[in-house]
């Protein structure tokens, strides 16, 4: 029997398991005991990976749909000439941007690398990932206050720390074994606090639940460090010699008085005074923030007011300490650095001459030939195809009819477009549906490559099980392609997954995610490796669990962090007469993944998991309603839309708040084309709606 140690593809976390495999079957597969992260333990999707090798079709070809609009399966070689060829002739016909992609979070470094090689640098064509949907506003917002998008804790700080604040973040769900460090923490008198408008399973296991009117965040945070500030709850030291601009917030949040944040958070001003207290009590108080953070109208302000708050207490950089960034997806934190759409390979901009002599060194390109400015963004993506102006688009790993805020719209353009890529390990996704491509390729268990989890912790993917004859991964269908546009000697150095990492490295040479030091054979059964991990300095990295900034250092020109601070906005989409109740979305269940295309495939989830859209309602407000338990209600949007679901009645969601689980397709019917003016997140968190009973 062989062992074979991968990473998990699934969530953030990234555990490590060991596979043990016979026959080409996985007989079992264990947690990894001693990896820094989950230590022999991880979640039930992690344990039934193995589950995916029955599913997916053996020796699937490349389908292409005719004018009929039947499929015709076609050999590899076609399906790349056929792509390519549409390509050109689009760009040909249509202009360079009439071509776009969608790329992702959730597969290899070198996948969404080489995909943003061939579409962004050598057809200069627009690619957005589905890190948009998610983890868009916490870059922005790191980029703005620390001068580069580097999330600065370690998960060890989650046992360390006496003060464990989760904002808009329910890890007991989404995070299972960040929720199982939290259960390690030994420090005596911690104190776990949730912020959540509502009681989510990890408001049930917390100590404190601050159940907040939905979108006031930026209030309460603006209102607790005016509050800081008065009570002199500050770190002098540290906003002096590590921060800029806290005069001008010191003045700024004179206006947000106890009063004011009481009214508009619907919180008692003893709450937050309580809240203020426990911040100020904590000796190493850590914020950690997730989705009902990033997806708002000012999301990107509200995850600098966290960050504020740790400024101003000093509560960075320090063990236990931190404004923390959740990430969600397995390699979001790679594709934030590695896919080449909103920064170049290994950061920095388009536009900076040394990061553009540098790459087209590392690449043996000209410069010319590299992307010259940041991608198109998702909602522009798809607005752009409904406009007519993008007329083919190639999407990987990621089921945007389902996800996309506002999902008919996304329903719309892909009838629109002249070609549609789909490459997924499904052809049975809702985006198939339209395709007039499907790539077929296979899951994680079957490829190589590189992850970089939360805290920035590069880990390897192995193949677990050997491939069948015609089964490619994702990896060689981009090459191919490229192969097939005639790139060329632009492709010189891609051959392999291992080549590419090896390019990866290079162009992070001296950015604040050097992984010079990193190599391919040494990621293999290890430990894995935080970044920065510079050549030459390993010995220096040798801890295994690190954090930045503990030397008060930050990116900015100054290495100074910025406070950062906007008046708080009208809630752009409100409730009305007609829209009364509000509509929260997010994850409903350890066991499902979002769109649920590969967790369905697990008996024991989809075993236990309700088959129907279903949302969750006030006990309250279903008596008044003369509503009970699995009545259907139809939903109405404030989009237009509307949508049926089945109601579990709860105490756990607040009057006025409808909840419902992101796993079903109706639940992006109803949310609207609304964004942060910064990061571009969608706000799919609070939809006005009503709802009647069927
Ligand atoms: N089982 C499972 N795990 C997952 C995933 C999955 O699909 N299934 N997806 C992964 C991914 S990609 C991600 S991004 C993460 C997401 O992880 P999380 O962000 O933790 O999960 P969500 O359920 O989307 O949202 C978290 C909470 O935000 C709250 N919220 C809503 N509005 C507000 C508000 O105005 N203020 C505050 N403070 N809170 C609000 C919601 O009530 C919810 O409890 O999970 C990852 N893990
Ligand atoms: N209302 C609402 N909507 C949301 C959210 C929310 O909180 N509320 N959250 C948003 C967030 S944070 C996220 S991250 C998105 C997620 O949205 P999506 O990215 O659309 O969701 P997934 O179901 O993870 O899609 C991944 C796809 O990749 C396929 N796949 C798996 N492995 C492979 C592989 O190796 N190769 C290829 N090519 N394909 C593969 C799967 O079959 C699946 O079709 O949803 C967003 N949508
Ligand atoms: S916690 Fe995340 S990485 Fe770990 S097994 Fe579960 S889904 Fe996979
Ligand atoms: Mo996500």
């Amino acid at each position: 029997m062989k062992k074979i140690q991968s990473t998990c593809n699934y969530c953030a976390i990234d555990c490590n398991l060991d596979f043990y495999v016979e026959n080409n079957r996985v007989v079992k597969a264990v947690p990894t005991k001693g990896y820094p992260v989950n230590d022999g333990f991880c979640c039930i999707k992690g344990l039934s990976l193995d589950k995916q090798q029955t599913t997916v079709k053996p020796n699937s070809l490349p389908k292409i749909r005719k004018e009929d609009g039947t499929f015709k399966e076609v050999s590899w070689e076609e399906g790349f000439r056929y792509v390519a060829d549409k390509l050109k002739e689009l760009q040909a016909k249509y202009g360079q941007e009439s071509v776009a992609g969608i790329s992702t979070g959730q597969l290899t470094m070198e996948e969404f690398a080489i995909f943003g090689h061939v579409m962004r640098n050598y057809l200069k064509a627009n690619v957005d990932g589905n890190t948009r949907l998610c983890m868009a506003t916490a870059v922005v917002a790191h980029k703005q206050s620390y001068g580069f998008d580097a999330p600065g804790f370690t998960l060890k700080d989650l046992e360390l720390s006496d003060r464990i604040i989760f904002i808009g973040s329910n890890p007991v769900v989404a995070h299972p074994i960040l929720w199982g460090r939290v259960r390690q923490n030994q420090v005596p008198d911690h104190k776990i606090i949730v912020i959540d408008p509502r009681k989510s399973e990890t408001a049930m296991n917390a100590d404190y639940w601050y159940g907040l009117k939905w979108r006031s965040d930026l209030l309460l945070l603006y209102t607790v460090a005016n509050l800081l500030i008065e009570k002199d709850y500050l770190d002098h030291k540290f906003i002096e010699e590590h921060t800029e601009k806290f005069e001008e917030f010191k003045e700024f949040v004179k206006s947000y008085t106890l009063k004011r944040g009481a009214e508009g958070t619907g919180l008692s001003e003893e709450q937050i005074l309580e809240l203020v207290e426990l911040i100020h009590s904590g000796k190493r108080v850590s914020f950690w923030w997730t989705m009902g953070v990033n997806q708002g109208y000012e999301a990107v302000r509200t995850a600098q007011a966290i960050i504020n708050l740790a400024l101003m207490t000093g509560n960075i950089g320090k063990p236990g300490t931190g404004a923390n960034s959740i990430t969600g997806q397995c390699n979001a934190m790679g594709s934030r650095s590695y896919s080449n759409t909103a920064v170049f390979f290994g950061g920095g901009d388009f536009t900076n001459p040394a990061r553009r002599k540098r790459i087209s060194e590392v690449l043996g390109v000209d410069e010319e030939m590299l992307a010259e400015k940041p991608t198109k963004t998702y909602n522009q993506i798809i607005e752009g195809i409904n406009a007519g102006e993008i007329k083919g688009l190639w999407i990987l790993c990621t089921n945007p009819r389902h996800s996309w805020t506002n999902n008919e719209t996304f329903a719309q353009a892909a009838k629109k477009l002249e070609l549609f890529v789909v490459q997924d390990i499904y052809d049975t996704i809702e985006s198939a549906e339209d395709c007039t491509v499907f790539f077929p390729v296979v899951p994680g268990l079957k490829k190589e490559g590189t992850y970089i989890n939360l805290e920035r912790r590069l880990s390897a993917m192995r193949p677990v099980l050997e491939r069948g004859e015609n089964e490619i991964s994702d990896y060689e269908a981009v090459l191919g392609v490229g192969k097939a546009l005639g790139m060329g000697d632009a492709l010189k150095g891609w051959e392999t997954p291992k080549d590419c990492f090896n390019l990866m490295k290079e162009c992070s040479r001296g950015m604040p995610c050097d992984i010079t030091g990193v190599t391919w054979e040494g990621l293999e059964e290890s430990h894995g490796i935080q970044w920065p991990y510079p050549e030459g300095k390993e010995e220096e990295n040798a801890e295994e669990q690190r954090r930045l900034y503990g030397d008060g250092k930050f990116f900015t020109p100054s290495k100074k962090a910025q406070f950062i601070f906007e008046e708080v906005r009208e809630n752009p989409l409100p409730v009305t007469e007609e829209f009364l109740y509000v509509l929260n979305t997010g994850r409903g269940s350890v066991g499902q993944w979002h769109t649920q295309s590969r967790t369905k495939e697990v008996r024991f989830v989809e075993d236990v998991s309700v088959k129907k859209a279903y949302l969750y309602m006030n006990t309250e407000l279903a008596k008044e309603s003369g509503i009970q338990e699995m009545d259907e209600v139809r939903v109405y949007s404030v989009n237009g839309q509307d949508a049926v679901f089945t109601v579990k009645v709860t105490e756990n969601v607040q009057h006025d708040e409808l909840y419902a689980p992101i796993h079903y397709v109706e639940c992006n019917k109803l949310t609207p084309s609304l964004y942060d003016s910064y990061s571009k997140e969608p706000s799919y968190k609070a939809t006005p709606v009503r709802f009647e009973k069927c």
